[in-house]
């Protein structure tokens, strides 16, 4: 009796172990060999997001709105005197071997600005206009079929790991100044939820697009040996958690959650995004947490910024009652040949450049300074 009483307890020690061990197992990103500095980017993201949210902009570094590849200079900068906490790049063309990405930026000089950005503190995030693999178009030019060709046993899936390795030997050549590898975010298949790229919308199934996503994490993670990366599964504007959901590849396949949204250059509906961006934000924040993912404004803009206090009586003021760790402004491409115009962070003397100056000063604006202080990678 006593023997047995002695085993039943000893069985009971053994499972309370194993149940606070699994309780308090360590939270890891997707990859689970993720560098040490990858591991605090993760983690550091998730408390942020309590605190105030990182500023980033597309291409900051490389140009602004009426400057190209000045040493030292950004447009966010110029107007607030500190840096952004993150910078988006973006490898479109990398695939054909170019020396420029699809806006030119050449990327011998965005390894630079990387290294640059990071040795300040700041947080990377990269995109991939990848062109259509199976015509050979854009990628703006979906074609049936085209995400089933690239899969493991699809006529082009040689094609696209040899697009990857390209993509892997530039990640490979991000290194911080101890030869640490830069951690960087990877913000695959970006607005999967449209049509207007070949991988999204009705060009595939939401079942081909996870076996694409699976794939790509799986070649990079496991092939590659690539580990200073956290993925992140980045929508368009969307309007039920079922709808973000439908195309999502499994928390152990994601690190981020978040979504793209832009106001339509018209003051007249400034009240309409205000509404839509505040449910959009709502819903993400309720999905990250259910799924311990760290929740992302990934890309916003509002071409233009007509509106001269739009920084902080429409953007702020909706994300006042949200936790988000960063929010990425898209880029400052100035005047293009055809006339038309593109920017999304104020340069000097733009009509919202001094209520810019106010939302920077806001304690939840995250700004380079911030990043800094914040010690992201450690
Ligand atoms: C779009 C525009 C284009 C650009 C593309 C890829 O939103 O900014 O001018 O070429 O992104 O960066």
């Amino acid at each position: 009796m006593a023997i047995r009483r002695i085993r039943l307890a000893f069985a009971g020690i053994l499972l309370l172990v194993a149940f606070s061990s699994f309780a308090q197992s360590p939270d890891v990103p997707v990859d689970p060999h993720a560098t040490g500095e990858t591991i605090h980017l993760y983690r550091h993201l998730k408390t942020l997001a309590g605190k105030g949210f990182l500023f980033g902009h597309q291409d900051d570094l490389a140009y602004g709105f009426n400057w190209k590849y000045i040493p030292g200079r950004s447009d966010v900068k110029d107007v607030t005197g500190d840096y952004p906490a993150l910078y988006g790049w973006e490898l479109g063309r990398i695939e054909l071997d170019h020396a420029v990405n699809i806006d030119s930026v050449p990327f011998d000089k965005m390894k630079q600005f990387i290294r640059e950005g990071y040795a300040r503190g700041g947080v990377i995030t990269i995109s991939w206009h990848l062109n259509n693999p199976l015509t050979g178009g854009v990628a703006w030019q979906p074609a049936p079929g085209t995400v089933a060709s690239i899969l493991p046993g699809g006529e082009k899936n040689a094609l696209y790991r040899s697009w990857l390795d390209k993509v892997a030997a530039f990640l490979q050549d991000l290194k911080g100044e101890h030869g640490e590898y830069i951690p960087v975010i990877l913000r695959l298949f970006h607005e999967l939820n449209g049509s207007w790229f070949w991988w999204g919308g009705k060009n595939c199934s939401p079942d081909e697009l996870k076996q694409l996503w699976h794939f790509t994490v799986h070649y990079l993670r496991d092939e590659k040996k690539i580990h200073h990366l956290l993925y992140a599964y980045n929508t368009d504007r969307f309007s039920s958690e079922e709808a973000y959901l439908e195309r999502y590849p499994g928390d152990e396949w994601v690190d981020i959650t978040g979504f793209d949204i832009y106001q339509a250059n018209n003051i007249a509906k400034s009240g309409d995004f205000q509404q839509e961006f505040d449910k959009t934000l709502t819903l993400l924040e309720k999905i990250a947490l259910a799924r311990n993912k760290i929740p992302a404004l990934t890309e916003f803009g509002y071409n233009g910024l007509a509106d001269s206090s739009w920084w902080t009586s429409t953007f702020l003021q909706t994300l006042r009652g949200h936790k988000i760790a960063y929010a990425m402004a898209w880029r400052n491409a100035g005047y293009k040949k055809d006339g038309s115009y593109e920017f999304y962070v104020p340069y000097k003397g733009q009509s919202s450049s001094d209520d810019f100056v106010k939302f920077y000063k806001d304690s939840r604006t995250l700004f380079q300074r911030d990043a800094w202080k914040e010690k992201l990678y450690f």
